[in-house]
């Protein structure tokens, strides 16, 4: 159906990870009016994908739209952690206008700051949003002075930094000009939504114009290429142009439109420009391409996101488990997933490696890296990952890495422990911030590399309570050798089943991570060992059976509970020289190389250190 572009607004949610974008964008959906009365609807719709589910956090960008009044309001909701950032980099290139969400209590942090900037570098308008008014620790003006700050700090202009913002309680789906008077809904947000943000800007007599800068599934039609008709207009049947990467066209046939309603794709005949399309027809196709009119074909510029930072090694699972849970085994079924990986996520990256056998995968931050690992178990494939590593650049003849910075907020009694490790792994502490509730935000510039294993040990150190927030800050010199972990592994020297006896035998020399009757193999690591080397056990031994009784009773076996390592605590754990086997059912730690004469040469070498 073609649209008015006047009534057209197209909008992001942007904001830092959790401060309520997924929830405001339900509320918005609600309502306006969108579902039945008595329609049962999802908390946090559009976080559909299980994962999101289950952590409760975005991983991609979705778009939805609803009509208000007699406007149509296309909406993006984002996601809000650092390593998904690549998602709100090209879903900007989609929109007008973003809403940027900002915690009353946390402020602006490390991602709002790159959302907001990323903004600001596309000349988009910006409404600011101060959401969650209702915790009681909200400090709304502070908070409001910190945008402020934060748009002098990245050169916003003076109408941008001039910014009148709305207050929000998102999850109550209300919001106010007033933060002293509480409303009954959205309504102040929808009509700052259409007065404020402009229209699409439309290049007018020009043919068709769209930048795929989203990808969906549908299974009667394959795969949906979504972005904002620039100008023109799109019909099915249309012959249209996908201009891709490397001056490589292919000229095909639209074979469905779609567009949305609520969350949902709907059929049309035709899309006009400034609204958002959905198009069916197209199989090869990429973010970044541009689909322009086929008689004269106009391509639009690539969109550039930053560049990946950690990358991980995956190889095919060569252990003697290998294939027994999993269905999707060998190096070509792999390579085949991370192929489609890289059709629809622009921050991620393959790379042969010396080996047909293994791929170094890169993208921004270690849990995109785990997110994708997770969904290929999910599917029925298994493999080993390596450690997480930085990537090192060579610039004028200097080695660099990657820098992030970190915001940490802490009770006041945990700064020094924090600032010590910090320093231990090479961080700068760059502002201190005691907010005088008893809690003290710190900022520091770290390597990367310092923080890849650190998350699981700051929360230790604050028992729990720190919250830690990275974000990607340039790269910069080397800065030289960052110790790894200072415990060793417990190493099964044989195939067999873990007995209860063993375990009980062998945790007083550190943690346990298999359970009684667990399936084990040689080079299968089943425990940390306390001390600094690596220690060879029988996991396997069984009490030996005697005729003569014990003059008193046995002494009991009490085994410390063991809870099966996530892949995520696998991977803060493990070294260069050891590898997480993932199958659909189980995560394992391994020793590289399986072979135990190599093992007790390293070791040796280790020693020898
Ligand atoms: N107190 C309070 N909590 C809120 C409010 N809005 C959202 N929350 C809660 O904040 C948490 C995060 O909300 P989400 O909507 O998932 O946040 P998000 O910004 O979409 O998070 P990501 O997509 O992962 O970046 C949830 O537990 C919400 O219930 C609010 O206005 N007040
Ligand atoms: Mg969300």
């Amino acid at each position: 159906m073609l649209f008015d572009p006047k009534k057209i607004r197209n909008i992001a949610i942007i904001a830092h990870v959790d401060h309520g974008k997924t929830t405001l964008v339900d509320h918005m959906l609600k309502q306006a009016g969108t579902f039945r009365d008595n329609e049962h609807v999802d908390e946090r719709l559009m976080d559909s994908m299980d994962l999101e589910k289950e952590r409760g956090i975005t991983i991609a960008a979705k778009n939805a739209s609803f009509m208000y009044k007699d406007h149509k309001i296309n909406i993006v909701d984002t996601p809000g952690h650092s390593d998904f950032g690549g998602e709100v980099e090209r879903i900007l290139n989609m929109v007008d206008g973003a809403m940027l969400l900002v915690d009353a209590s946390e402020g602006p942090l490390p991602q709002t700051r790159f959302v907001l900037k990323k903004a600001l570098e596309q000349n988009i308008k910006v409404i600011v949003c101060i959401n969650k008014i209702d915790r009681p620790d909200a400090r709304i003006q502070e908070v409001l002075n910190e945008i402020f700050d934060l748009m002098i700090d990245l050169d916003a202009t003076e109408e941008q930094t001039d910014f009148k913002p709305v207050f929000a309680i998102a999850r109550e789906g209300m919001a106010t000009a007033d933060p002293a008077v509480k409303t009954s809904g959205l309504e102040i947000l929808y009509e700052r939504i259409i007065n404020e943000f402009p229209s699409p800007k439309i290049v007018e007599g020009q043919p068709l114009q769209l930048m795929v800068s989203n990808i969906s599934y549908n299974s009667f039609v394959g795969r949906l290429a979504i972005g904002r008709v620039v100008s023109g207009q799109v019909k099915v049947g249309d012959e249209i142009l996908c201009m891709q990467d490397k001056g490589v066209n292919k000229k095909v046939k639209v074979s469905a439109l779609f567009q949305y309603r609520v969350n949902q794709q709907v059929p049309v005949q035709e899309i006009g420009a400034g609204d958002i399309a959905i198009i069916a027809g197209l199989e090869d196709f990429n973010i970044g391409d541009t689909i322009t009119s086929a008689a004269d074909p106009r391509p639009l510029p690539r969109i550039r996101v930053e560049e990946p930072t950690v990358g991980m090694i995956f190889s095919v699972n060569d252990g003697p488990f290998g294939g027994k849970d999993g269905k999707n085994v060998t190096s070509r079924k792999i390579l085949e997933r991370l192929e489609r990986e890289l059709l629809h996520n622009v921050a991620i990256r393959v790379e042969k490696t010396a080996t047909n056998e293994s791929f170094k995968v890169v993208g921004r931050g270690e849990l995109q890296l785990a997110v994708l690992i997770e969904q290929m178990r999910r599917e029925g494939y298994e493999l080993c990952v390596s450690k997480p590593q930085v990537i090192f650049k060579e610039i004028d003849g200097k080695r660099k890495e990657p820098f992030e910075l970190a915001t940490v907020d802490i009770e006041d009694a945990y700064t020094g422990v924090v600032t010590e490790k910090m320093g231990l792994r090479k961080g700068v502490m760059t502002n201190m911030n005691n907010k005088g509730s008893g809690r003290t935000r710190l900022e520091f510039r770290i390597p990367s590399r310092g923080l890849i294993g650190y998350r699981s040990e700051f929360l230790t150190d604050t028992r729990g309570t720190g919250l830690l927030n990275t974000q990607f800050d340039g790269w910069d010199d080397y800065r030289g050798e960052i110790s790894a972990r200072n415990t060793g592994a417990m190493i099964s020297d044989r195939q067999g089943l873990a007995t209860a006896y063993a375990i009980w035998n062998l945790q007083e020399r550190g943690k346990m991570f298999v359970h009684h009757g667990q399936d084990v193999y040689n080079g299968m690591i089943v425990g940390e060992h306390a001390k600094e080397n690596d220690l060879e056990v029988n996991i396997t031994r069984e009490k030996k059976l005697t005729n003569v009784r014990a003059s008193g009773s046995d002494e009991a076996i009490r085994l410390v509970p063991v809870k099966p390592l996530t892949l995520e605590q696998a991977m803060e754990w493990i070294k260069d020289t050891e590898l997480i086997e993932v199958t659909p059912a189980h995560i394992r730690l391994r020793c590289r190389g399986l072979d135990p004469h190599e093992r007790n040469r390293n070791n040796k070498m280790r020693d020898d250190e």
